[in-house]
């Protein structure tokens, strides 16, 4: 076990706050294998366990697809709860990430704990949480607490925990030995050939022509030693992004209007993130909310906002925060 204190603080405050009580689980926007798999296997903990009176998981915005197909594969389901005791927000590094529903969870006067492995900051003080950086994925966090209520976990979650830490470490590009160690142990029980490609799934139609066109329409810019890339696009905003960022990008944006806003997606590397020494979610987004009225946020490789100005507008200002951030000019490629 990684932090057998930090896991014994997590069960302690779901013991007082999920016992008897209706939970609503949400995820950071658009969920991701790791956020996913944790509040599945937590979820499953709630009812039998902790015994909560009712359980639901939301994600907020828009589903990524393979979210999608893993969550059918394991069986897996939103599910809205009327007015819940208590809020359990997974994965979720800053509160900017729970998109539209940010403003129901804050106001709703409820218990609200956080369990997360990102750097916490900036967290509302009445909101509880229990996170730790030293943790890989929070997948990583669920198993321990299965191992703290010595619990073996079954085929689903082991597949559903097994995706998160795969997913959040890169396919284990950035994982240690104690991940491993755990990431064999729930091998041991699932058919890697049937799951894995969950993750690359299959995209349909209009989204292969957005990110097809989205490619057609990008500027291009050299930051130093980093490409930037940006595109104004009509939607899937982040599954563009993503595509931009494995098509070549350090950094990917893209915008669309949104009736009188621009809403902006950026992505980064792994090596941007590694070693620009600038987040997204955090550097960049106070950048431009300086700039333009809006809201939004994320993490260090991953941001949405919601600016009042045109997209042009947005991205090219993005650009320029990126070129002040990283003390370097902003060179457009032509052509
Ligand atoms: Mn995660």
């Amino acid at each position: 076990m990684r932090n057998h204190w930090l896991i014994r603080q997590l069960h302690e405050m779901l013991a007082s706050h999920v016992r008897g009580k209706k939970v609503q689980i949400v995820s950071h926007w658009g969920g991701d294998p790791d956020s996913v798999g944790a509040a599945y296997v937590l979820d499953r903990c709630f009812r039998t366990f902790y015994e909560a009176s009712e359980v639901g998981f939301l994600i907020p915005d828009e589903v990524s697809a393979h979210v999608k197909a893993i969550m059918t594969h394991i069986g897996f389901s939103e599910k809205n709860v009327t007015s819940p005791d208590a809020y359990i927000l997974v994965d979720v590094g800053s509160l900017a990430q729970l998109g539209d529903l940010k403003t129901t969870v804050l106001e709703s006067g409820k218990p609200v704990l956080v369990i997360d492995h990102h750097l916490q900051h900036s967290v509302n003080p009445s909101v509880m949480s229990v996170a730790s950086p030293s943790y890989l994925a929070v997948s990583e966090m669920v198993y321990d607490l299965l191992e703290f209520l010595n619990v073996k976990p079954d085929k689903q979650m082991a597949e559903a925990l097994f995706l998160g830490m795969y997913y959040d470490t890169v396919r284990l590009a950035v994982a240690d030995s104690e991940l491993a160690y755990k990431a064999a142990n729930l091998l041991s029980q699932l058919n890697p050939s049937t799951i894995i490609g969950m993750l690359e799934p299959k995209i349909d139609e209009p989204e292969r022509i957005a990110r097809l066109k989205a490619l057609r329409r990008i500027n291009v810019f050299k930051l130093g030693e980093w490409f930037v890339v940006s595109s104004n696009v009509n939607g899937y905003l982040s599954s563009l992004a993503r595509s931009l960022v494995s098509a070549g990008a350090h950094v990917a944006l893209v915008g669309a209007t949104k009736g009188e806003y621009a809403v902006v997606a950026a992505r980064s590397s792994q090596d941007f993130q590694k070693y620009a020494g600038i987040g997204l979610g955090d550097d960049l987004a106070k950048y431009l909310l300086r700039k333009f009225e809006g809201d939004g946020g994320g993490h260090a490789g991953a941001a949405r906002l919601r600016l009042k100005t045109s997209v042009d507008e947005a991205l090219s200002e993005a650009v320029k925060g990126l070129s002040l951030l990283l003390g370097v000019n902003a060179v457009e490629l032509a052509g």
